[in-house]
């Protein structure tokens, strides 16, 4: 994008800017819950849409002067009912994390249990980490892979714990697990204990919209929340898509799950939340319509079969990935048993040959979360510029060659460069002009 105002009228921040692009355009993003987004969401991100406030719902609004934020939203609402095939959807969420906590206050009281995923066998903190303000709220019991070489869920001790404590919600998702979750399963045994089954799919969006990984909905899940930014490539935010007859939201419904839509827009607002942003939900709307192209299709075929081809590569040259490969776009890498060094030794080594990734806590992990034994990782945002297997290939020699200490670091980092620069970001460049 050519920028004008910016470099005149506030050439630091311009600067800024132009630093992070050299940094996205040089060096290659593994972080599985990272990508690019396309210069049309980028520009419709950064119109004056900003400057409206909107709290309501299309028809439905607290101020006047809502003729083109209603029509912007009403088009995000059907783009992502029809992609995800939902009854509802509400795009306002400003977060996955506040996405989440909207569910929690439509459908619970305080003191309500919810059984999630255990945050070190790949759940994520707004499942009921101890730190977060919804654990002091609720009460989370947890269930854990059955099996930490297949990644299997402990389906039959999920069962066990969902008879014994009653749950409210039964919430299936991640943000560091490989492997597949058996949705009918899942909502089988919340059905037997009249749960609500809701499904956190931050991380593999985009591959639902795409076909290529099976949508929870479709499974009779009652919610799914989602980021809109990772696999979805849209800009950061949130959506909450749910089955139900949508109501209007001005009126407190009976809590019943016929009733999700409307409770669920009555707490996103006046609940937990105020104006949305609507400069964002412009862009929702954008990279929903990109979405559903089969153009999108094809890329999230090849997101999985990169996470194939780069799970497969670090295996041949003897790195051990928890549950020995992957079922989606990201692995993670015990570096331990790999290399002997800590997930944060390998991520700075990696960063200084301009190859990002996270370090992570592994299942049970016996170090702290800022040192870690692993790291994860992911193809996303490398399948976005296109690369295909054969950069995959290269991509796992660079990491082992790095963390085995058998390339001079700046020979790398001059190979990584290149490859980066010979497949462009889709977001494009950041020029003065
Ligand atoms: N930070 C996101 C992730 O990396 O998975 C989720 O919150």
């Amino acid at each position: 994008m050519n920028y004008s105002a910016l470099p005149q009228g506030d050439p630091e921040v311009f600067r800024i800017l132009q630093g992070e692009y050299q940094r996205e355009h040089d060096g290659l993003e593994l972080i599985p819950s990272e990508n690019y987004v396309s210069e049309a969401v980028l520009e419709a991100l950064g119109t004056l849409m900003t400057n409206k406030y909107s709290e309501g719902t299309p028809g439905r609004r607290y101020y006047g002067g809502q003729t083109y934020t209603d029509q912007v939203e009403s088009l995000a609402i059907a783009r992502a009912k029809a992609l995800f095939n939902a009854d509802h959807a509400n795009v306002q969420p400003l977060s996955g994390a506040a996405a989440n906590l909207c569910v929690y206050a439509a459908w619970l009281e305080l003191g309500d249990t919810v059984l999630a995923m255990d945050l070190s066998h790949g759940g994520h903190l707004t499942h009921g980490a101890p730190v977060t303000f919804a654990a002091k709220a609720f009460k989370f019991i947890r269930y854990k892979m059955k099996d930490v070489e297949t990644g299997e869920i402990d389906y039959d001790h999920l069962e066990r714990l969902a008879l014994e404590h009653k749950p409210k919600i039964i919430l299936a998702g991640f943000s560091a697990y490989p492997r597949s979750i058996d949705y009918p399963r899942m909502k089988a045994i919340a059905d037997k204990v009249g749960a609500m089954a809701m499904a956190d799919m931050a991380h593999i969006a985009g591959l639902i919209a795409g076909k290529a990984l099976p949508n929870p909905l479709d499974a009779g899940f009652h919610v799914m929340t989602t980021t809109t930014h990772k696999t979805l490539r849209g800009p950061r935010g949130a959506v909450i898509l749910s089955r139900g007859t949508p109501g209007n939201p001005l009126r407190a419904p009976e809590k019943t799950l016929e009733n999700l839509p409307t409770l669920i827009d009555r707490a996103v607002f006046p609940g937990l939340q105020g104006g949305p942003h609507m400069n964002k939900v412009m862009a929702i709307a954008v990279a929903l319509k990109e979405a559903a192209t089969p153009a999108f299709r094809q890329y999230a075929r090849q997101v999985l079969a990169n996470a194939q081809a780069l799970a497969a590569q670090l295996m041949e040259r003897g790195c051990k990935l928890v549950t020995n490969g992957t079922d989606n776009h990201m692995m993670l890498l015990d570096t331990m048993a790999s290399f002997g060094k800590t997930g944060q030794e390998v991520q700075e080594l990696l960063d200084a040959v301009g190859m990002t990734l996270n370090k992570n806590a592994l299942p049970d992990d016996p170090l702290p979360p800022f040192k870690a034994s692993g790291v994860r990782l992911g193809t996303p945002a490398a399948t976005s510029r296109g690369m295909k297997e054969p950069e995959m290939e290269r991509v796992a020699g660079w990491i082992v060659d790095a963390c085995q200490g058998r390339a001079e670091p700046a020979q790398i980092a001059a190979q990584v460069k290149a490859l980066c620069n010979a497949f462009p970001s889709p977001s494009g460049k950041v020029q003065a002009g």
